[in-house]
């Protein structure tokens, strides 16, 4: 017997892609139920050949479900993901609401799948920010292998992180800058994104630093090892799809380049294309529609001791989200950790 399922922000970018994500894993659903806000009621999404209508959260009965795989905001998570679990089904959150919440897990399978037990408290999971979750993938090998002491990553974040209409403003932007008279003014982003790159993603905090930088480091201090030092750049650039990431790492003990290269291959999750020569390593064009997180340009780093640098790439819709959320539920199932409804 199979689970039942509920998508929560089924219209949006990313519950559009766990939709498919759970089409094309085969996941042992019997029913999968698309929920919006009311705003969406009746609106049509894609499950494999089906077409399924919306219905209402406000309406929609969560008890006949055994996994409600959510992607409606904070806001929204913030209300319904505990009268969710409360009424039995797991919830696994994509939003930033419940990431930081000692009772609650937040999960990278290949990272941290252990620690997914601890979801019985609030019947709540959380999936981590696009950006953390490609990096821990290409960190925890490594730092298994030799202690991280330090990471500095910058961040070159696609628009559809920040949601349909940041796509759309980047399209009819650069549309736009082709045509008289049809410029397009800044409205999702603090400025112009065509044709530019923005060094802010998120509100700005008191240290200077913005919240996505803030939670990098406390993403991955929580899912790896609160020990580890991080300091990270976060930039918007004029890409759809595709998160990419330049990262220096200071390591306890000697690991060369070409070890990296070994343990990576042997990574979960992880794909090292590598090659010094024109092309040979992955943008986001390549990595957009992919499960894996591409890891290229590893070398060593000579101005500290133990230090490598790398580029790393992913779909920030699947790794980051949609597929990383249908990977926990995968964890629960496989652990005998959920228990499907009669
Ligand atoms: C972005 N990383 O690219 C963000 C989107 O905390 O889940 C995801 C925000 C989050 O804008």
């Amino acid at each position: 017997m199979g689970y039942k399922v509920a998508v929560v922000g089924a219209t949006g970018n990313v519950g559009r892609e766990m939709m498919n994500v759970l089409v094309e894993r085969s996941f042992p659903a019997d029913e999968v139920f698309a929920v919006a806000s009311r705003r969406s009621l009746g609106a049509e999404v894609s499950y494999g050949d089906a077409t399924l209508k919306c219905q209402d959260l406000e309406q929609f009965d969560f008890s006949k479900v055994d996994i409600c795989l959510m992607s409606a905001g904070s806001s929204v998570s913030k209300v319904w993901s505990p009268k969710i679990g409360a009424m039995g089904a797991v919830v696994i959150d994509n939003s930033s609401c419940w990431r930081y919440d000692q009772d609650v897990p937040l999960i990278v399978p290949e990272v941290n799948a252990d620690a997914v037990q601890g979801f019985t408290k609030k019947n709540i999971i959380a999936n981590p920010n696009c950006s953390t979750a490609q990096l821990v993938v290409a960190l925890k090998p490594l730092h298994d292998a030799a202690k991280i002491k330090r990471v500095v990553v910058s961040t070159y974040q696609s628009v559809s992180g920040a949601g349909k209409d940041a796509m759309d403003e980047l399209w009819s932007q650069t549309k736009g800058k082709y045509v008289p008279g049809q410029d397009v003014e800044p409205n999702k982003f603090p400025k112009q994104i065509a044709f530019n790159c923005i060094p802010h993603i998120d509100v700005f905090m008191e240290d200077g630093f913005t919240k996505e930088e803030w939670k990098m480091v406390a993403e991955t201090k929580k899912m790896l090892d609160p020990s580890i030092k991080l300091t990270a750049t976060c930039v918007r650039v004029p890409v759809f799809v595709g998160h990419s990431e330049s990262v220096n790492i200071e390591f306890e003990r000697p690991i060369t380049a070409d070890e990296a290269r070994d343990i990576l291959r042997d990574a979960p999750g992880v794909q090292v294309v590598d090659k010094r020569e024109p092309g040979g390593y992955v943008t986001p064009v390549e990595a957009a529609g992919e499960f894996d997180t591409f890891v290229s340009r590893i070398r060593e780093d000579a101005t500290v001791e133990n230090g490598l640098a790398m580029w790393i790439v992913s779909d920030n819709l699947l790794k980051g989200a949609a597929l990383n959320t249908v990977q926990i539920a995968e964890t629960l199932i496989g652990r005998n950790l959920l228990k499907a409804a009669a």
